[in-house]
């Protein structure tokens, strides 16, 4: 509809707000999006534990994960809870039990991507795609009988493909770097929200 901003919405998921806004304090690693959020304090926080209530996910799947690792991944939660300036990338999900929409293609920053992929290198995952086909019995995601645990590297053997294969192409890997204002920031320092101007230079640039 006509009166939808594109460059200041959430999106339908399973727990982000109905409207971006100020959250008086928001948790650690999402504190960056407290003067304009998707997430909730709430969410903030949960976003920071193992097998949170968020999607009962277990990063632990084949073995304790590296802090190193898993803070990359705390930040990729921020990211897709509290954006509030994903509006380009926004698009309808048909067949989810879990949420109406999903982000596609963002356009991530190189480092962001490859500090991610450098820091999960001694880490190790059954799985190329995170979003399906996990065993649920136990409430949490397991690996699949038919899955074996494998180093991220021989899993993931470059940081794009981890970066656009993990959550299904929620990520586009981009060689720009933060500072070329084409290509969205997972982290940023507390203070303006640097990837409001990245979306609207892609909505612009929208035929
Ligand atoms: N981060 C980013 N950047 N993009 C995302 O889309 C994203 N999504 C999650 C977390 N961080 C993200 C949510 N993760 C299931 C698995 C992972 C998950 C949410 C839900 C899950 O229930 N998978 C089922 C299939 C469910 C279905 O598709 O209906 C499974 O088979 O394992």
């Amino acid at each position: 509809a006509a009166s939808i901003d594109m460059l200041n919405m959430c999106m339908d998921g399973k727990h982000q707000k109905v409207a971006p806004g100020p959250e008086g304090n928001l948790y650690q690693q999402c504190s960056p999006w407290k003067d304009n959020a998707c997430c909730t304090a709430n969410t903030s926080e949960h976003a920071h534990n193992d097998n949170s209530y968020l999607y009962n996910f277990n990063w632990n799947h084949c073995g304790v994960m590296t802090d190193a690792c898993k803070k990359h991944f705390i930040q990729d939660t921020c990211f897709y809870e509290c954006s509030p300036h994903l509006g380009p990338w926004i698009q309808t999900v048909v067949n989810s039990t879990w949420r109406r929409e999903r982000i596609l293609d963002v356009p991530l920053c190189q480092e962001d991507c490859v500090t991610w992929w450098n820091d999960c290198k001694d880490d190790f995952t059954c799985k190329e795609n995170w979003h399906k086909g996990w065993n649920w019995t136990s409430g949490h995601n397991e690996c699949p009988a038919k899955a074996e645990c494998r180093k991220f590297t021989e899993v993931f053997p470059t940081a794009q493909s981890m970066c656009e294969k993990i959550w299904s192409k929620s990520y586009k890997y981009t060689t720009y770097t933060k500072t070329s204002g084409k290509c969205m920031q997972m982290w940023f320092p507390q203070g303006p929200n640097p990837n409001r101007k990245v979306a609207e230079y892609y909505l612009n640039k929208a035929p």
